[in-house]
């Protein structure tokens, strides 16, 4: 392979003085190289080979137990000055920053090999697309980045002619994750990440390049990166309209994003592409609209609770190539997860490697689960037997309406939509989740998740809110996309879902799409726009009766109570706060005031 942009020879080389690896390594992401790689780790144990008849091409990796998600306490924004990161990110001065990741850096590679992966992110040559180069010391991730990026010399020489390229630097070093550190540099546009093995802390491509860094520079120069699913409804007749949610992490974008439509609006001719399950680009085209594109080429997806009922998709897209992380692994070579629809295999070890078996207790009684809760398998998105023909395209998909959406037990209506532009970007401002195993913390509780980028916003939260204001105000009227709020997690007196999921949301997206095209009324409430009930599509689903009511009631009480909260929330951001957002919340009070008068 020749290279010859000498900005990003000369910082490989000042990556090797200090870390000093036994050898540097180009990654060209040929068959003959991903063998090679694949046949050292099996050797080391860093990659098991799986049953190749099972599960073709596909290969396992257990990460370090106390490395299984992205840690958002050790991540930070390295910006001159504090304001800029703002109250939503934990901050590091630069040179503070470069002096820790140094000490840690220097000699870390000693006796390993130093890869170096030149990726884009989108289609090369768009004007969507960024280049990366991500230095690493983990095959793990050497074979990820091939898979979730474009990997190859189309790369290079789009790097030479463009020149520009983001420094993401990975080393696993002693994996303490005491001294893990995940450093970002916007002004520099720079990412150095170490002591971690774990899929969003060292995939540098995805959450730290396609939304820190990018929704940095997305704000100054106009467009948006944000943690969004992208995905296109083909009609019966033929017309296919596209539309882009963001939820938090583990709360659906992978399963809305690749539905399989149920069998009733499947026969009547419903058709789902997929362009992205988990980030968007997007900006404004000349005819006025915003188009998005999805800046990877794989899924990093969800293991627990996929199979071939909720998702046959994903089923079919893991089927080969495959890499699977945290689940549990048969003594057969074979795999599981909880809820993949077999049989755990016999003998087997648990994702942390101990001898398992289902229904295994631990001391305190409690059942020990065969895969991690955030256990994920890596496949390439041209797998998906409903890949879009347009993901590709270098302008993307024109975005008719935006999703925002989280698990809310209680509170949040099954779907609503904003009032307008600026009432849309107030719901998503005001957005909140129950926490899932993708984030450390205590599970179930709810936060707040503005856009669902409280973890990925690389600046002020208060700027970013401003952004999405004048992104509103800069698009033409009529091509403006809708703004909405779904909640697919709403739960009865015991606990249980009101409503189905998975393919079944179809029924949601399809209203969405009638009010986009100004095709049904629907009725106006304190928080929004819900549908009439006749207008949702309740044909050939057995609900019990009364849960559409429960799914859109709107509790008084609660709201007020969310609203106190979203002022506390909103106050941390002091005057950078756009006013709009004050005003919005006076908006909601006032109106919850009068619902309250007229009953
Ligand atoms: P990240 O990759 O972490 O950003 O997550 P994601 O938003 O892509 O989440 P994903 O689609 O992987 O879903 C996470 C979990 O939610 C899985 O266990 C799914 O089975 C479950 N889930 C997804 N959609 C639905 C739904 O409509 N209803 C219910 N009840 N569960 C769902
Ligand atoms: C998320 O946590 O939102 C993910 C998985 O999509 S990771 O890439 O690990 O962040
Ligand atoms: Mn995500």
């Amino acid at each position: 392979m020749k290279i010859i942009h000498q900005g990003a020879l000369e910082w490989v080389e000042e990556v090797a003085k200090k870390c000093q690896p036994n050898e540097v390594v180009w990654i060209e992401n040929s068959e003959e190289e991903k063998k090679r790689l694949e046949e050292e780790a099996f050797s080391t144990g860093e990659l098991v080979k799986l049953d190749q008849e099972k599960w073709p091409g596909c290969v396992y990796h257990r990460t370090h137990p106390k490395d299984v998600a992205r840690t958002e306490d050790t991540t930070f924004i390295c910006t001159t000055l504090k304001e800029d990161a703002g109250p939503n990110n934990n901050w590091m001065s630069p040179l503070t920053a470069y002096r820790k990741a140094d000490e840690i850096l220097k000699g870390s590679m000693k006796g390993k090999t130093m890869y170096v992966i030149p990726f884009s992110m989108g289609p090369v040559g768009s004007p969507f697309s960024k280049i990366g180069i991500e230095i690493t010391d983990s095959i793990y991730v050497v074979r990820n980045m091939c898979i979730m990026t474009i990997v190859g010399e189309e790369v290079l020489n789009e790097l030479d002619a463009n020149g520009i390229f983001t420094k993401c630097l990975h080393s696993k070093a002693s994996l303490d994750p005491k001294r893990r550190l995940i450093l970002h540099f916007p002004e520099d546009n720079t990412i150095i990440s170490v002591n971690s093995g774990y899929g969003g802390n060292v995939l540098l491509g995805k959450k730290c390049l396609a939304l820190r860094i990018a929704s940095h520079h997305a704000r100054n120069e106009g467009w948006m990166a944000e943690h969004m699913l992208v995905m296109g409804i083909e009609e019966p007749n033929g017309r296919i309209q596209y539309l882009a949610g963001a939820f938090p992490s583990a709360c659906g974008k992978t399963n809305l994003a690749m539905l399989v439509p149920p069998k009733g609006l499947q026969n009547k001719g419903y058709r789902i592409w997929t362009v992205g399950d988990d980030i968007g680009w997007m900006r404004i085209d000349t005819d006025g609209g915003l188009w998005a594109i999805n800046p990877e080429s794989g899924f990093f997806g969800v293991l627990p609770g996929t199979n071939k009922k909720t998702n046959p998709n994903a089923m079919a897209t893991m089927r080969k190539n495959t890499i699977f992380t945290n689940a549990a692994l048969g003594e057969n070579a074979d795999i599981w997860w909880e809820d993949c629809g077999w049989e755990p295999p016999q003998p087997a070890w648990d994702w942390k490697g101990q001898p398992w078996s289902q229904g295994m207790k631990d001391e305190g009684g409690s059942i020990i689960v065969g895969a991690h809760p955030n256990s994920r398998f890596t496949s390439s998105i041209s797998q998906n037997p409903s890949s879009s023909f347009r993901r590709e395209h270098h302008h993307g998909v024109q975005v008719s309406a935006i999703l925002f959406g989280g698990r809310r037990a209680r509170l949040a209506p099954l779907v609503c939509e904003a009032f307008n532009w600026s009432h849309g970007v107030f719901m998503g401002a005001i957005m909140a989740s129950e926490r899932t195993a993708a984030q450390y913390g205590a599970i179930g509780e709810v936060r707040r998740d503005p856009m669902a980028m409280l973890p990925f916003c690389g600046y002020n939260m208060a700027d970013y809110f401003e952004h999405w204001l004048r992104i509103g105000v800069r698009m033409r009227r009529k091509m403006r996309p809708r703004i909405f709020h779904v909640n697919w997690f709403r739960t009865d007196e015991n606990g249980g879902y009101l409503w189905p999921g998975f393919g079944e949301n179809l029924r949601v997206l399809e209203w969405i799409l009638a009010r986009c095209r100004g095709e049904v009324d629907a009725i106006s409430t304190p928080i929004g726009y819900i549908p009439r009930p006749e207008d949702i599509n309740l044909e050939g689903l057995d609900l019990p009766q009364n849960n559409m009511e429960k799914l859109f009631k709107i509790n008084h009480d609660d709201w007020h109570e969310e609203a106190n909260q979203i002022e506390q929330f909103f106050k941390q951001f002091g005057d950078r706060l756009p006013t709009e957002m004050w005003a919005q919340l006076e908006g909601l009070r006032r109106r919850l005031d009068v619902m309250e008068e007229k009953q």
